[in-house]
């Protein structure tokens, strides 16, 4: 008997340590409740992962399978779990994020039994895109040109029927109570919605991907986040379909990757500015700041509109969340981990890398070639990306549609010409970045 692993890969579709396992004999899936994560992130953000590890229960469940489910730390529990069962192996696909990497290292050196790794959360796995020199990319476009010399992986068929001996306890699921309403969970209603944006929004993605409204755009982000819906089989149906729509999908698809690469060479930009000499700027240690920004009491309909509809429904599109992580960062200059901690908490598809990934590019704090000096302007970027005013009616009815801030709680002219001189001065110092990381060593 073979033990299937699952962590941020929560689905039985393309998932080549289930395919493999099962060409193995029987097999037991387990997901484990980790505690060092779960203790750390909100009750929307829990309940979501809950409602999907149910939904992979009923996966295997409807193919004849079972999955367990343990509360703890996997370093305790699977080799408990491996004696208990008398499991020949364990397989898994593989994960990149700082705490990944070490619980991951740790799970394996407490297992007698092998532990296998395999691909499966990425196009292109982090670590495996460099340049000729085997250095990693820090600028998207190169990285994304030379992922793009391989061809798109194949995703693997879901499994027919999966056969799991009948012994060991069950393990119960925790039910726990979100503030916002939940999408649906699990993979056939992930498949369910990649096909309808297949058939729909896939054609004008390249020009209606920028709206804030988030019309344009698929919304299957909650689902890669958990690994509910693979990325190899997203972007091989959309290649399918083709045209400017699918390739620019995909791009964005490989921006995942970009940003799971960078994070995987660059810890430091857990904490630190991606280019160090940014962690100069002169930061505003100011909670009130803050928290007018957090509850949407800036003044500045665009920024406020985003804020609300964030907090209250989990997700907010692309634009907006570049609009209001760069306000917080360039004109009101308060430290960017607060920003990045509280978008953590609020965004059901938070994700480690694209998160820091997105603040840092949005901040211009040195990742991609996102230059210092660009500011968004907070009337034209409404103006253009919600013509109509209808996104900007809905989430700051007060507004009536209208991007003029009335009394801004700062003057937005002073702030960015405020941030405009530090950074000038900053960017004459040489780039500051650390060797790049390859923790495991490919
Ligand atoms: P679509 O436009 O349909 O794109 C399809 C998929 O491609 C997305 O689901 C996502 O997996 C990937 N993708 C798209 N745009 C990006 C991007 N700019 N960077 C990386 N991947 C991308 N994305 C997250 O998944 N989790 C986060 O926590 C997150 N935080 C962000 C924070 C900031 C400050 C910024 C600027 C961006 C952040 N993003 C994050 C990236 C992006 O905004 C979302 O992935 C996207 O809005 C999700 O909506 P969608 O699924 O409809 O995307
Ligand atoms: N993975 C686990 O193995 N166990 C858990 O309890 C997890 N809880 C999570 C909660 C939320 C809100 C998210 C993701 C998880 N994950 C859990 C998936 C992790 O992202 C994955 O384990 C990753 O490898 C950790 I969103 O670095």
């Amino acid at each position: 008997m073979h033990l299937v692993w699952h962590r941020g890969d929560l689905r039985i579709h393309d998932h080549p340590a289930l395919t493999t396992a099962l060409s193995r004999g029987p097999v037991l899936g387990i997901v484990v409740l980790d505690e060092s994560i779960l203790s750390g992130t909100s009750a929307r953000r829990r309940a979501w992962f809950y409602a999907n590890v149910q939904a992979l229960r009923e996966s295997y469940r409807q193919r004849g399978g079972t999955l367990l489910v343990r509360k703890g730390t996997p370093w305790n529990v699977l080799p408990e779990l491996v004696a208990s069962t008398g499991a020949e192996a364990v397989h898994a696909l593989a994960s990149y994020t700082p705490y990944g990497l070490l619980r991951d290292q740790k799970t394996e050196a407490s297992l007698h039994r092998p532990l296998y790794w395999h691909p499966g959360c990425y196009l292109y796995e982090p670590g495996t895109v460099s340049k000729d020199d085997g250095t990693p990319y820090t600028v998207y476009t190169p990285f994304r040109k030379r992922a793009q010399k391989s061809p798109l992986p194949e995703p693997l068929p879901s499994p027919t029927k999966i056969e799991s001996p009948t012994t060991a306890e069950l393990g119960t699921i925790p039910e726990e109570a979100s503030d916002i309403p939940l999408p649906d969970a699990g993979e056939s209603k992930a498949l369910e919605l990649l096909e309808r944006f297949l058939n729909g929004g896939l054609a004008h993605y390249h020009l209606e991907r920028d709206g804030l409204d988030g019309s344009g755009v698929s919304r299957l982000s909650v689902y890669l986040t958990l690994g509910v819906l693979s990325p190899r089989l997203a972007a091989s149906l959309a290649a399918k379909r083709g045209g400017p729509g699918a390739e620019s999908w995909i791009r964005e698809l490989l921006w995942r990757d970009f940003m799971a690469d960078l994070l995987y060479h660059y810890p430091h930009m857990r904490t630190e500015a991606f280019d160090r000499r940014w962690n100069d700027l002169p930061w505003q240690n100011d909670p009130e700041l803050f928290e007018a920004w957090c509850r949407a009491k800036t003044g500045i309909p665009v920024i406020d509109a985003a804020m609300r509809e964030l907090k209250t429904t989990g997700w907010i599109s692309n634009r907006p969340r570049m609009i209001v992580a760069q306000f917080l960062v360039k004109h009101l200059l308060l430290p960017w981990q607060w920003g990045e901690k509280i978008f953590k908490e609020w965004l059901l598809d938070g994700d480690t890398a694209n998160n820091l990934g997105g603040w840092h590019w949005a901040g211009g704090l040195g990742v991609d070639a996102a230059p210092y000096f660009r500011v968004f302007n907070l009337v034209t970027q409404a103006t253009k990306h919600d013509p109509e005013g209808s996104w900007l009616r809905r989430w700051h009815p007060e507004s009536g549609g209208n991007p003029e801030p009335v009394s801004p709680l700062i003057d937005i002219a002073a702030a960015r010409a405020r941030y405009l001189e530090a950074a000038k001065q900053l960017s004459r110092r040489p780039s500051d970045l650390p060797a790049p990381r390859d923790p495991l060593r490919r």
